[in-house]
């Protein structure tokens, strides 16, 4: 099968971007260093995350499979004919799949654009769907932000339906949530839509559970993420015997924190290979410097969440565990 990707990246940007970000970013002093979430998803990062989505302890994707299986019909009846459907993180393409199934069912017409930011995983998971009568079927090669803009060239004429699966939506913070549904609201016109996953604040030990599974997975996932720093370093910036996971959940503000414990003290050095300056990096033993946030939404919290970015709340849907929830949210 032919796929059709769109190179939608502004030049050199995101490659550039993620170095001053990751030296910026350990620079500071004790209990300040983090490390930008974006580094866990190379190409093994996505291996090791598509094995998280098949554990059991990682509910989520079981979850979201569970509604995609079960109130799909009711969910498509809100994708009108005609109608471009744009999935921001596209990944393996496995529980969309399940969707586009449904609407072609319907023998309603759609175009599909999957967007993401591994051109090889946007390919290999387009090939995967096979042909559908009644979707064309189209991959987006950039960030987030670039699908944004490239939003807006789309005819208003066109009714929009943002995906956005996952609970990808708990990496950012309350505040950082708000500020980007505003943003991809922005680019929508009245009556565009966008279904969002989001996962609900459950029990502590569901969560310590989820994110440090029993087979070692979440770790070498997280763990990975200074391998590819290194990568994108170009230099040995971080050794790894010098790190371990720690998994952190706080009920309170209910998240759950992924982190790198220093384990040695030691000291480590970048050299600029344009400058040639040299950067220092001290690391202390028993510091921990941030990965990765996975916020959690209470009903409530959601319902709070969709009234500050000015849409309005159509349906709702839960799995039978009443676990996760998938949101219709209307401009
Ligand atoms: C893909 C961002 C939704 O936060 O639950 C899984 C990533 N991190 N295990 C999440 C993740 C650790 C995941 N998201």
């Amino acid at each position: 099968k032919m796929v059709n990707i769109i190179d939608i990246k502004q030049p050199g940007f995101a490659e550039l971007n993620l170095k001053k970000l990751i030296l910026d970013g350990i620079s500071g002093g004790l209990g300040e260093k983090n490390i930008p979430t974006l580094v866990l998803y190379d190409d093994r990062g996505l291996q090791l995350f598509d094995q998280i989505t098949y554990l059991d302890e990682y509910y989520l994707t079981g979850a979201e499979i569970d509604i995609l299986q079960l109130q799909s019909a009711q969910m498509i009846e809100n994708i009108p004919d005609g109608a471009a459907i744009v999935e921001l993180g596209s990944g393996s393409l496995r529980k969309t799949k399940l969707l586009l199934d449904a609407i072609n069912n319907e023998r309603k017409n759609v175009s599909y654009y999957a967007l993401d930011l591994m051109e090889k995983e946007l390919i290999k998971s387009l090939e995967s769907l096979g042909e559908y009568e009644n979707i064309s079927t189209h991959g987006f090669w950039g960030t987030y932000d670039d699908g944004m803009d490239y939003l807006k060239r789309f005819p208003s004429s066109t009714p929009k339906v943002v995906l956005w699966m996952g609970s990808s939506i708990g990496n950012l913070n309350r505040e950082e949530a708000v500020a980007f549904l505003k943003k991809l609201s922005s680019v929508l016109n009245p009556g565009d839509k966008i279904l969002v996953g989001i996962d609900l604040r459950n029990a502590k030990e569901k969560l310590a559970k989820a994110y440090n599974d029993s087979k070692g997975v979440s770790r070498d996932f997280i763990i990975n993420g200074l391998r590819h720093c290194n990568k994108i370093l170009n230099q040995d910036v971080f050794q790894l015997d010098n790190f371990e996971f720690l998994s952190k959940v706080d009920p309170q503000s209910g998240h759950h924190e992924s982190l790198y414990k220093v384990t040695t003290s030691h000291k480590s050095r970048y050299v600029d290979p344009t400058t040639q300056a040299t950067h220092t990096f001290d690391f202390q033993e028993g510091e921990e410097i941030h990965i990765e946030f996975s916020f959690k939404y209470s009903l409530q919290e959601i319902d709070t969440l969709v009234q500050k970015i000015n849409l309005v709340h159509g349906n709702q849907w839960l799995d039978s565990n009443k676990l996760y929830s998938m949101n219709l949210l209307v401009k």
